[in-house]
């Protein structure tokens, strides 16, 4: 059984084999998560991103994470909330499905995602976690051992941790 685990902190710290990026489609870099991961995995980051081509929302690309502890970044990218009525549940729903279907290709055995959409994408928390959940608990691990949820502040871990202690 995969172990889901939540913690208060910073992304970029953390000592997993991936980190999720929540990304645009340039794949370019950005402001929050983004910002901090270009920023602490270092310019060759970019680098290898402009060779990608972009990526359309709901989908995800991996790429070396350089200067972090973690051996791969995988980009995916989020929808923006329109209110709900766009196809963003399936898209937010997507972004962790093909991020842990490329991290089971690369043999990751420990993956830690931040709360994708839910920042300058707007998404609501409690629903954009609902889809975090769900899309962990039925997806068919192999490989992966660990899921770590990496909240930037205590609400937003509160807030995994009660639905995670639902059965
Ligand atoms: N570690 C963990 N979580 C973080 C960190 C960090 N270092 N920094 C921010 N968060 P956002 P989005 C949290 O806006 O909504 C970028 O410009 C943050 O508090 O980073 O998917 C991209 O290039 C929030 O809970 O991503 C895109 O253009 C969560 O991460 C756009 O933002 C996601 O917030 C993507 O927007």
């Amino acid at each position: 059984m995969v172990a889901v685990q939540t913690i208060v902190g910073d992304i970029t710290e953390q000592a997993v084999d991936a980190i999720v990026n929540a990304a645009n489609e340039t794949l370019l870099g950005g402001g929050g998560v983004d910002g901090a991961i270009h920023r602490a995995a270092g310019p060759e980051l970019l680098v290898e991103c402009r060779t990608l081509g972009g990526c359309p929302t709901g989908a995800a690309r991996i790429t070396g994470g350089y200067r972090l502890a973690a051996d791969y970044v995988i980009h995916t990218v989020g929808p923006v909330w329109q209110g709900g009525h766009d196809g963003e549940p399936g898209q937010l729903g997507d972004c962790y499905r093909n991020s842990l279907t490329l991290a089971e290709r690369h043999n990751v055995q420990s993956i830690a995602f931040p709360a994708i959409s839910t920042g300058v994408y707007g998404y609501p928390l409690e629903r954009a976690a609902t889809i975090a959940v769900a899309a962990i608990r039925s997806f068919a691990f192999d490989h992966v051992q660990t899921v770590r949820f990496v909240c930037f502040d205590e609400t937003t871990c509160k807030v995994y941790e009660a639905l995670l202690a639902r059965a």
